[in-house]
């Protein structure tokens, strides 16, 4: 199995923005599943390829030097890419443990959670992601009814924080001390490296391989 080092890893994530900036999905399909055959690990095209291209396409954008047709093409495209990985992320064995993964109502930005709820299923955990903009009622309800140990919840926007403790406190006030623990990261979070304890949280992580290993210790408490 090949892990391609950082710099190529970085280079590769400029080839495919380049790609799709060309307006060429199917090539930058073609580019990163031959690279999955080769045995790039998926983890590492997530947080060395997928990652920074996003973050490279949001920077673009806020300069002003693509569109924001072009900003929502190279993402869908990226969440194409994502999708034609799935045979290889459910293969893995179970573990027994089982998360539930969210964005809070008003949060879009859905493709940082995926990846966290990915890592979880790679390493054998049952996940049941939710995606974008879910209401704080029904994930209640959700949550009461799967008895998940770990709940993972994402913000990308600062604005989204104060959804994020609401969502925490109602989890806290209907189900007590019978919820899974609380995970919280996305983008505020990792520009305030306390912000998670304001909320309530159990815990948080900067990334997706990292929050795997902080359920892990939480879970193990
Ligand atoms: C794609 C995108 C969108 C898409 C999202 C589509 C989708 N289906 O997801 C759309 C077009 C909807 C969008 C909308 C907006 N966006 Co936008 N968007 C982006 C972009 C380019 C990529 C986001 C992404 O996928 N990143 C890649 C993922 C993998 O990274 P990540 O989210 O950080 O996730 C990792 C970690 O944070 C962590 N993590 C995340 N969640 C969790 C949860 C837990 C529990 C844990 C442990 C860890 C964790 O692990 C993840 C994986 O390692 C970013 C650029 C950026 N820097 O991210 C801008 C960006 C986030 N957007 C931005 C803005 C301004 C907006 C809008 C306000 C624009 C507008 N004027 O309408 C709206 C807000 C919408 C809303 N209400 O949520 C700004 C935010 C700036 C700021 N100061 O906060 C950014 C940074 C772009 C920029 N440089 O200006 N956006």
């Amino acid at each position: 199995m090949t892990n391609n080092s950082g710099s190529e890893n970085a280079k590769l994530a400029e080839e495919l923005v380049e790609t799709l900036l060309a307006g060429k999905r199917q090539a930058a399909n073609t580019l990163i599943l031959d690279r999955v055959k080769e045995g790039l690990p998926i983890q590492t095209l997530y947080l060395e390829v997928f990652q920074p291209a996003l973050y490279k396409i949001g920077m673009l954008w806020q300069e002003n030097s693509i569109t924001v047709a072009q900003e929502h093409y190279c993402t869908a495209a990226i969440q194409m890419i994502m999708s034609m990985l799935y045979t290889r992320i459910f293969k893995m064995e179970r573990n027994g443990k089982t998360l539930v993964a969210t964005c809070v109502g008003g949060e879009l930005h859905e493709i940082g959670i995926r990846m966290v709820a990915d890592f979880f299923e790679m390493e054998g955990w049952d996940t049941y992601y939710y995606g974008a903009n879910t209401p704080i009622r029904d994930m209640i309800e959700t949550i009461r009814d799967i008895n998940p140990d770990v709940i993972a919840i994402s913000a990308a926007m600062s604005f989204n924080v104060a959804t994020v403790k609401d969502l925490i406190r109602e989890i806290r006030v209907e189900l007590g001390e019978k919820a899974g623990k609380i995970l919280v990261g996305g983008r505020p979070f990792n520009i305030s490296k306390d912000l998670w304890k304001e909320v309530d949280a159990d815990g948080y992580a900067v990334d997706a391989s990292q929050a795997v290993s902080v359920a892990g210790s939480l879970i193990a408490m």
